[in-house]
């Protein structure tokens, strides 16, 4: 697997030295600066590949080429912004660079209520908590029938929790949830959230797919001819929030897309940290069935709570199983070297990690992604492919 590592241009806490420090070859990064909707031109792809790899590392994957709400609504400006991707993905080849990260969410990207939670070994990680998010909609945000969304015990615990908190706390959760992570698409006040909403909700589940759908049909031919692969990220989290339709949240969700638009550069993020949240998802099932589509990887665990909260734990902690998955995916490697397509190298990062050490407390750190806490993963995850490499090789030499 190719270690990576995701940054965040010239103004992130980490440095491209740092990356090389922490053993990365490749960098995961986008043009933040270009607005959403924009086509990328070949000059900026170009100056930002020549700065990273003055560095001594390679772009390895363009996380992300974020869609227009309107290619996601199908309406209003859609076309001219489908063709601007067309046209940023016709530089993106142009410039060498062969995968491109993105993802179909509605309204907000991925979404936690909690950035600093503290876990007993003092590290803050980033949280779900569901009587949160419930607080916020139905009773901050007071969203028309948001009560609806929620089983009845997360709707009595929200309640609890939005009487004791103060308003300071009722401003973090609001902006933790809709001010926008890092990476993320979309910042909103609170009545821009609710009209964006009430758009998504009234396309409904199926129109929002079909919009998907529409949107590959005309990109895939376009990315091949360019020899882009592209790469849909899941849901995070992979289930409904504000009672917006999701449609990257299980295998069936992958598969429908897939089926829709056969090609290989029709392709999947598989971060197993969001698709983990759902103990219903199989993640070394998923390695298995989608074999050569998986072009990109983010490894990361979770803790679930029964009620659909999660917590981001240490890499190998959580509740998925990792190392069955690095394993997975050493073989899907295996198998595309057999295929005869060459060694195809995975490309990995570690995604997201504990925020330690003397990062706590500075305010330039993008939550989830301080330097020590993704190194650790880092060096815990190489440590696994390390030790599952070497026993097959002795393995196959003793054969
Ligand atoms: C969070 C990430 C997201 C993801 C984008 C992909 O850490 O997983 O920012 O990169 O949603 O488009």
């Amino acid at each position: 697997m190719q270690e990576t590592w995701r940054w965040y241009g010239p103004n992130d806490s980490v440095s491209l030295t740092n990356i090389l420090q922490a053993g990365a070859s490749g960098v995961v990064t986008s043009l933040h600066h270009v607005p959403t909707g924009e086509a990328w031109s070949l000059d900026e792809i170009l100056k930002r590949k020549a700065c990273i790899e003055a560095e001594g590392l390679e772009w390895t994957v363009i996380e992300s080429i974020p869609l227009h709400n309107d290619i996601k609504t199908r309406s209003k400006d859609y076309a001219r912004h489908i063709e601007n991707y067309k046209q940023s993905l016709i530089n993106v080849g142009k410039a060498g660079l062969k995968t491109v990260c993105y993802n179909f969410m509605p309204v907000v990207d991925w979404t936690r209520t909690n950035l600093l939670y503290e876990l007993p070994n003092k590290s803050k990680a980033l949280r779900f908590e569901m009587s949160d998010f419930a607080a916020y909609d139905v009773y901050y945000l007071q969203r028309e029938n948001a009560e609806n969304a929620y089983e009845a015990d997360v709707l009595a615990k929200a309640k609890q929790r939005f009487d004791a908190m103060s308003d300071l706390e009722k401003d973090l959760l609001e902006k933790n949830i809709i001010a926008g992570l890092p990476g993320g698409e979309g910042s909103y006040d609170r009545q821009g959230i609710l009209s964006a909403i009430t758009e998504f909700i009234q396309l409904g589940t199926e129109k929002f797919r079909e919009n998907l759908i529409e949107f590959l049909r005309e990109i895939i031919p376009v990315a091949e001819e360019a020899g882009v692969d592209m790469c849909i990220h899941p849901d995070d989290p992979p289930f409904s929030l504000f009672g917006l339709p999701r449609v990257v949240s299980t295998a069936d969700d992958v598969r429908t897309l897939f089926d829709a638009v056969p090609s290989t550069a029709n392709g999947l993020t598989l971060c197993a940290g969001s698709f983990g949240v759902r103990a219903d998802n199989n993640l070394v099932g998923m390695v298995e069935e989608f074999g050569n589509k998986i072009h990109f990887v983010h490894l990361r665990n979770v803790t679930r709570d029964p009620d659909g909260s999660f917590c981001e734990s240490a890499h190998l902690d959580g509740d998925n199983d990792m190392v069955g998955l690095v394993q997975a995916l050493l073989a899907e490697e295996q198998r595309r070297k057999k295929a005869g397509k060459g060694y195809t190298n995975i490309a990995m990062r570690p995604d997201h990690g504990h925020l330690l050490g003397d990062e706590i407390g500075k305010s330039n750190i993008n939550p989830g992604y301080s330097f020590a806490g993704r190194m650790k993963g880092l060096a815990e995850l190489r440590g696994v492919i390390h030790a599952l490499e070497t026993i097959s090789n002795n393995e196959a030499a003793n054969r």
